[in-house]
């Protein structure tokens, strides 16, 4: 439906802050340099066919070297921030004793970003557990919780007097459930149990250490980002498919939204993973250091989903319901659904049906709307009562990139995309919630995951061959939205 924002100049509010995102092990490269050692993405890149081509994480963007080069492009960008990662294989290479070559490295970042202007916004944790702690058991052991709020202190005492804002993870979803229950990420493990004891231990992970940077700074700008769906039932009026669209709102968002904001695990939730022995994990006070107050929360929102009891009707556009999954070609057509879908611990009945909407080359259907619904309610119902700022920690698009004989990529589609989402940002500010800024994924084409060097979400175009970066249409028009602070006109629109 077309809205006041739908076409024309859009102008944001007077200090929203415009940034790019990145996360370590996407774009440093330098896998074995400066003291850091094996994380568990390094060990996954050697497993035959979990990740796309075999490629691996050794080189990637080489940011680890080129990233004097990467903060001046950024500047020329006009943007206001930076959000990367901190390695924790680089920082703590055995899991436990400080690399200070490491923290020499993001010293000299964050200092390059100063100097530029660009505020440094700092992720602790974007998937990269150094493999050590994995072997004591990873993120399904109790222990895991407390290394990482160790780490935590680390980079605190070596950055604290320099760094704006610290979020402790990206994604905990993703950490969970992609690494523990369906294996399409590392440590490639495929349990629903395990992923319930990740979940919960990544979010003790995220207490522990708010809690202690807290302690150390009382005034630091604390936070976590989370990654978002919006599920749609596909029969509003159909009791099944609203309660389908209950367990995947709720295994989702809420298994992480309300220990942290509410201090307490959702109590269907609870009630639908009894028998996983969830609930053995909670112990007396996790959920008071879980809820340790944040400032900022970080939303990372790609599509939502629209789901059902049903499988699609055949003839629909995507009859067996298994389009668009994170890694899906790489699976065997006899895949369970739930094992190439976003993977839910109880995946019984769960059928994501496609909307036939337009998708992009990861398959996942562009739905800006559901943005503007997303930001609203976590307004409503989480952020607002809290005075907790909201900032769109991701958002993009991959698309294949095409080069012209000059070397310039005139990419509309994902141009497009990025506009289409500001709008609907805008859209939920008008309706009352408290966005602060925006960071498009990616700054760079990087290393995506199970699917390597095959999909591009960047701005900047990624040679591998000869690591140059090269601006494309949509970079050149999101540094016009920065520097203007406005989305301009679409072509043709009024103003
Ligand atoms: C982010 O994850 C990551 O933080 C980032 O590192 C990564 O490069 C980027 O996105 C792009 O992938 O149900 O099949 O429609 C996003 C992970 C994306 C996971 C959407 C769930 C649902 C796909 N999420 N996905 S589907």
């Amino acid at each position: 439906a077309p809205t006041p924002n739908s076409a024309g100049r859009v102008a944001f509010p007077d200090g929203f802050l415009w940034g790019t995102a990145t996360a370590a092990f996407q774009v440093e490269g330098a896998g074995a340099e400066g003291g850091r050692q094996d994380s568990i993405w390094d060990t996954f890149c050697r497993v035959p066919g979990a990740v796309h081509a075999g490629d691996d994480g050794m080189v990637a963007c080489d940011h680890y070297h080129r990233y004097r080069e990467d903060v001046a492009l950024m500047k020329r960008l006009d943007l206001g921030s930076y959000r990367f990662s901190t390695s924790w294989a680089r920082i703590m290479p055995d899991g436990k004793t400080v690399n200070r070559e490491g923290l020499d490295f993001y010293s000299r970042l964050v200092d390059e970003l100063l100097g530029a202007d660009l505020l440094p916004w700092l992720t602790l944790y974007h998937w990269d557990l150094p493999q050590a702690l994995e072997e004591l058991g990873g993120w399904p052991s109790r222990d895991t919780a407390y290394r990482f709020a160790e780490y935590a202190v680390a980079m605190h005492e070596a950055l604290g007097d320099r760094v704006g804002v610290w979020t402790t993870l990206n994604e905990p979803w993703c950490s969970a459930f992609l690494g523990y229950t369906s294996g399409a990420h590392a440590p490639g493990k495929k349990s629903p149990e395990l992923g319930l004891a990740a979940a919960h231990h990544l979010m003790l992970g995220h207490g522990l250490a708010t809690s202690a940077l807290r302690e150390l700074d009382p005034a630091a700008t604390l936070g976590i980002t989370l990654n978002f769906t919006v599920s749609d039932p596909v029969d509003p009026t159909d009791p099944a498919d609203v309660d389908v669209a209950r367990r995947d709102d709720g295994m989702f968002n809420r298994i992480f939204l309300d220990p942290i904001l509410r201090g307490a695990y959702p109590a269907d939730i609870l009630d639908d993973v009894a028998h996983l022995g969830f609930a053995e994990h909670v112990r007396e006070g996790d959920l008071q250091i879980i809820s340790t107050p944040i400032d900022v929360l970080g939303v990372n929102y790609y599509n939502g989903g629209a789901v059902s009891a049903r499988p699609q009707h055949p003839g629909g556009a995507d009859p067996d319901g298994t389009a668009g999954p994170d890694g899906a070609r790489e699976q065997a057509d006899d895949a369970p659904v739930w094992e190439v879908r976003s993977p839910n611990p109880v995946p019984d009945g769960i059928h994501h049906h496609s909307r036939g909407l337009p998708t992009t080359d990861m398959g996942w259907e562009v739905q800006p709307e559901g943005l503007t619904r997303l930001l609203l309610r976590l307004q409503e119902d989480y952020t607002g009562p809290r005075g907790i700022q909201l900032f769109v920690t991701e958002n993009g698009a991959a698309y294949p990139d095409v080069v012209q004989a000059d070397g310039s990529v005139d990419d509309q589609d994902r141009l497009a995309f990025v506009d289409a989402h500001l709008r609907a940002v805008k859209d939920a500010i008008d309706g009352g919630a408290d966005v602060r800024g925006y960071f498009a994924w990616s700054l760079l084409d990087n290393f995506e995951w199970a699917l390597g060097y095959s999909k591009r979400f960047g701005l900047v175009h990624t040679d591998y061959e000869t690591q140059e970066r090269t601006v494309k249409a949509s970079g050149r028009w999101y540094a016009t939205v920065a520097a203007a602070n406005a989305v301009p006109a679409r072509p043709g629109a009024e103003e």
